[in-house]
């Protein structure tokens, strides 16, 4: 193997593929990161600005050029504001996409949404409550019609607080209120932040950077909730499940179709295209032995964790899953979905698909997918793909897939304790466990891909701290092989002894990266068992690898949630001293919790470390 492509990846399949791809002549990630280098050290640091058309500007921060743009904003005003916009745009997305699925929730209470419906009947009525929505005796339907409108109210603005803000233990919601950051309407947070930072207005850092702090939790505790919640009404509520993931889950002799980016309204529809007899007949008749479905990115975490569909990797190799070759169609909605896809799926036989009506890629044939139209155009598109199958040319699947568990659901994890939180509660009370973590977030061509998620989950488990993992971190962990009963191995003594017995794995899945919101939730039952506030356990967080603005958000508001979240990739701040001060350590007398930035994941491991032991010795655990 040449060193370059180990350079780039640790994975066999992305080494191999990436070889492929140079053979094909295809561009990739990583090309196109190299040709950028050297990238502007401006930006890196957070202080050139676009926000108005007196400038660009930029500060210098060698204090000889300008330090500050044309209307006077410093250093700090320009880094906060920039910054601000980044948590914006990635609650918007999130946010945005429990939008959506809040429309198919309404469209089913009103018989418009055909091959949609409600799964989990329980979760639908306990949701409901939640919105103190009657359901004793009431038709689901009309349940489901009365939470859509009340989750639409969450959007707007006519409240003072998020309905599902009440779920965060007692102490978290007084704090959030005493220092102002309780979050208001999910739409209007994110307004806010973008009047705020239009020139002219906020030009305080610090109130930027609270304000930012609202605006993120809008995304955790509201726009991102409500899509996991709704998710789970509409398609189930994960159980555990058997699955694969790397590339080698393409079957050569089947119609492969992939499905990429993040809402499950449209792969679910494919799926069940798939399983349905006609579809399948049809691929017989075309020759195939049957049609693989596989997923990339949070789109396949939505079917993974719900139907064990298999995962054929992650943003930084999706490009190279249509090197194979293997690919009939690949179907995408929205987020992380390179534009670049187009061109390389140009190369090979690959149809390329785009489904929603606020996505569009160059060299994709746009099919726009709405409820009442999505159960027939799923039909139209997997025929499409089945006759692609006769199309295709040299197929290239260089690995065997490594098997995995998914769908930890905190409803599944709290089943398999016996009912309650309170086995692990134990476990950890004893020493046995000493900590959780979550693993979370992206590939990012800065990070030798899946080197930070797989490196640092190691780690974790070695030394007896429980993973949970959603987003591509959770796909790199499932390739490593860390989501088997059998990876109690690499886990240390008492994890080992305490996952055997419940024979689970020592790393956890929990789904996409909206399903964050999972990961609250628990945080939030362990707080409310232990009567006390999330930033009082031994817990952390982690985005190794992570690249985009969704990261930025899931970052600030678990933090704000009392959480310590070390990043790998460094967020550009680095321009203003007083942001990274407060970032990495004055957050810690707001909020109980600060960031750590360390983009080597052995260091990373030892700074949870020490800050899980802190936390344990302050509760007073044993050591
Ligand atoms: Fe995207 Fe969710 Fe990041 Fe992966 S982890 S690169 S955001 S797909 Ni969410
Ligand atoms: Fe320059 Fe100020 Fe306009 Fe930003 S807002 S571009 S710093 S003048």
């Amino acid at each position: 193997m040449s060193k370059a492509y180990e350079k780039n990846t640790i994975t066999e399949d992305g080494q191999l593929l990436l070889k492929k791809a140079e053979r094909d002549q295809i561009e990739t990630v990583w090309d196109r990161y190299e040709a950028q280098l050297p990238q502007c050290g401006y930006c890196e640091m957070g202080l050139s600005c676009r926000v108005c058309v007196m400038g660009p500007c930029r500060v210098d921060p060698f204090g000889e050029g300008p330090q500050k743009g044309v209307c006077g904003a410093d250093g700090d005003i320009i880094v906060a504001r920039n910054l601000c916009r980044m948590i914006a745009a990635g609650a918007a997305a999130h946010s945005d996409h429990g939008r959506d699925l809040v429309e198919v929730l309404a469209e089913v209470a009103e018989g418009r949404a055909p091959g949609y419906e409600i799964k989990d009947m329980e979760k639908l009525k306990r949701v409901a409550a939640e919105y103190n929505i009657e359901t004793e005796g009431k038709d689901p339907l009309k349940i489901a019609g009365e939470l859509a409108h009340a989750m639409q109210e969450d959007f707007g603005t006519r409240k003072k607080e998020l309905t599902l803000v009440k779920t965060a233990p007692e102490k978290r919601q007084e704090l959030w209120k005493k220092i102002g950051v309780m979050p208001r309407g999910i739409d209007r947070e994110i307004s806010e932040t973008m009047h705020r930072t239009h020139m002219g207005v906020d030009n305080g850092w610090q109130s930027l950077l609270l304000h930012g702090i609202r605006n993120a939790l809008s995304d955790g505790w509201g726009g991102s909730m409500i899509a996991t919640e709704v998710s789970d009404i509409l398609f189930g509520t994960p159980a555990p499940k058997l699955t694969a993931a790397n590339v080698g889950v393409l079957k050569e002799d089947q119609v492969n179709i992939v499905v990429h980016g993040h809402n499950p309204v449209v792969s679910e529809m494919i799926m069940l295209a798939c399983q349905s007899p006609e579809m399948l007949k049809l691929a017989e008749e075309k020759g195939a032995k049957g049609i693989n479905l596989a997923g990339v990115c949070c789109t396949g975490n939505e079917l993974l964790m719900r139907h064990g569909v298999p995962m054929a990797g992650n943003h930084l190799v999706s490009e190279l899953v249509l090197t194979t070759g293997a690919v009939e169609m690949m179907i995408v909605d929205y987020q992380c979905i390179m534009p670049s896809m187009g061109d390389v799926a140009a190369c090979y036989h690959t149809r390329m698909i785009s489904t929603s009506d606020k996505a569009r890629f160059p060299g994709m044939t746009h099919r726009e997918f709405h409820p009442d139209n999505a159960r027939e155009l799923a039909k139209e598109l997997v025929t499409a793909a089945i006759e692609n199958f006769e199309n295709r040319g040299e197929v290239y699947i260089p690995v065997e897939p490594v098997n995995a568990i998914g769908g930890f659901s905190v409803e599944t994890i709290v089943a398999a304790l016996g009912g309650t939180p309170q086995p692990l509660i134990d476990a950890i009370a004893a020493g046995k466990i000493r900590g959780a973590v979550g693993v979370v977030g992206c590939n990012n061509p800065k990070i030798k891909h899946d080197y930070g998620h797989v490196t640092l989950t190691k780690r974790l488990i070695e030394n007896d701290i429980l993973v949970v993992d959603t987003g591509c971190a959770a796909i790199a962990n499932a390739k490593a092989g860390f989501k088997v009963a059998d990876a109690i191995e690499f886990a240390g003594p008492g994890l080992k002894e305490i996952c055997g017995s419940l024979g689970i794995p020592p790393v956890l899945h929990m789904g996409s990266c909206v399903d964050n919101a999972r990961i609250l939730v628990l945080a939030s039952a362990l707080a409310k068992a232990m009567k006390t506030d999330i930033s009082d356990l031994p817990l952390a967080a982690a985005a190794p690898e992570w690249y985009s603005e969704k990261a930025v958000s899931i970052g600030v508001y678990t933090v704000a949630s009392g959480v310590y979240t070390v990043l790998g990739p460094m967020p550009p701040i680095t321009g203003s001293m007083n942001v990274v001060r407060l970032l990495t350590d004055g957050l810690n007398d707001v909020v109980g919790a600060a960031f750590g930035v360390e983009p080597d994941p052995e260091k990373a491991a030892v700074l949870i470390r020490r800050h899980i032991e802190e936390k344990r010795e302050n509760l007073g655990l044993p050591f």
